[in-house]
């Protein structure tokens, strides 16, 4: 029996539905600020978490079985897998997919039968994508999780691991290209290090913007106009990661020249490991102008790693899509970069795990809204920098001043007033009265 056999396709009955299989606030063709939600929302499904991880974890093994009905291991597993993502796709009315080239087939020792069975898969991708309109979000290669890059891949001290990412790389995009894909994806794995000891920084960095800038140079002569991602993390795996956070990854991508080609993809419970809020690292890259993608997911309060759990927090997704909103969307999507908790092993558990983080987005959207349109907060912090607006304040917001100038200004003001107060408190309570009243 196919795997969502006895899912129905999900569809939007209301926040009055007892009916855990449909959607509560995810309604596609509502209009929410004169778009389709669907269109705010492009939500892709990760192929890794949703077809391949089974609740193995450092202490125990798969409660799920995600085998497909075909033995793991096998091309007839990884075409069982296609088949049942797409099938999931559709009940969820989910448009976009990201992968990793090794989320597709087993890994192979020859890279020349890895790629031949990548090309074997993609065709059959390929097919249901022209069967379901179906679209690919982002590809990317892994290059984290077999040992050769124990020591990262653009940052490896091994030339010959550093061209075997490189293969990868380059079979990645023509994967990416071949499905039509919006973008194409790096996130540092294991580039980082653990000790100063044994590691020159500057190399290590300069050869991950190197594999960068062959990437775009072939990606580009192949006709890609898509954007890159890279996707910011501060650790985990690695002690130190080079993509500390979107202000990191920013300044990278700028010394290096490669801020034209790369947008950012951030991950909520990336953020909030590097000690952020997820709205930080969008805000961050929002007005740099690098927002181009978002993993949704979220962390654990009480555990310090990355428990990649499906979006729940509404206050998160609220303050998520104001950022989203004001950045003017995503040229990327929404990739549920998430798991089930490890007891929650079915299949319908994860299709409840999906729909719980569509609503969750579409609560926040909503919210949004309502925060954009009540206007209040917006108009708080225009009033807050009021003294920017003339005067001598003009002058600084212009650039028109010296710090001779603002020194003479300084003298004349005995004691300066206390700056108008914060009101974090007020602020808070008008949010709870916009999302609650
Ligand atoms: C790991 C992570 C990855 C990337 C893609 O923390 O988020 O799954 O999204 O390699
Ligand atoms: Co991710």
């Amino acid at each position: 029996m196919a795997a969502f056999e006895n899912i129905p396709a999900i569809r939007y009955e209301g926040a009055a539905s007892e009916n855990p299989l449909a959607f509560h606030f995810y309604d596609p063709e509502r209009i929410v600020l004169g778009r389709k939600m669907s269109e705010h929302l492009p939500f892709a499904m990760s192929w890794w978490h949703t077809l391949g991880a089974a609740g193995t974890d450092m202490f125990g093994r798969d409660t799920a079985d995600k085998s497909f009905g075909a033995e793991k291991g096998t091309m007839a597993h990884a075409r069982a897998k296609v088949d049942a993502g797409f099938d999931f796709m559709q009940k969820l009315g989910i448009r976009y997919f990201c992968f990793h080239d090794v989320d597709l087939v087993p890994e192979a020792d020859d890279i020349k039968e890895t790629n031949r069975r990548l090309d074997e898969i993609s065709d059959h991708i390929l097919a249901k994508m022209n069967e379901t309109g179906i679209k690919c979000l982002w590809g990317t290669a892994n290059l984290f999780s077999n040992p050769r890059y124990m020591n990262g891949a653009g940052s490896t001290n091994s030339a010959d691991v550093y061209c075997f990412a490189a293969a990868q790389v380059k079979k990645a995009i023509d994967l990416t290209v071949k499905f039509g894909g919006k973008a194409y994806l790096f996130w540092g794995g294991r580039e980082g290090y653990e000790t100063l000891l044994n590691t020159d920084v500057k190399f290590e960095q300069e050869n991950i913007a190197r594999l960068m800038h062959m990437a775009v140079d072939y990606a580009r002569s192949l006709g890609f106009t898509g954007d890159f991602f890279i996707e910011p993390k501060p650790k985990e795996p690695m002690k130190h990661q080079y993509d500390y956070d979107a202000a990191t990854a920013i300044g990278f991508l700028r010394e290096y020249g490669l801020d034209k080609d790369f947008k950012l993809n951030i991950e909520a419970n990336h953020a909030t490991l590097a000690g952020h809020t997820f709205e930080h690292d969008l805000r961050i890259a929002g007005m740099n102008g690098m927002l181009g993608s978002i993993d949704a997911n979220q962390g654990d309060p009480h555990l310090g790693w990355d428990t990649d759990e499906f979006p729940f927090d509404v206050y998160t997704a609220t303050y998520c899509m104001l950022e989203v909103l004001r950045a003017g969307g995503l040229t990327g999507g929404f990739n549920f970069d998430a798991k089930c908790r490890r007891p929650s092993y079915t299949m319908e558990d994860l299709v409840e795990s999906y729909i719980l983080g569509m609503d969750t987005y579409a609560l926040g959207l909503l919210n949004a809204e309502k925060i954009i349109k009540d206007g209040r907060l917006d108009a708080f912090v225009k009033e807050r920098y009021a003294s920017f607006e003339s005067g001598i304040g003009k002058k600084i917001r212009d650039g028109n001043s010296t710090l001779v100038e603002l020194a003479a200004y300084a003298d004349t003001l005995g004691a300066p007033a206390l700056p108008g107060s914060g009101k974090a408190e007020h602020l808070e309570a008008v949010v709870n009265q916009i999302l609650f009243g």
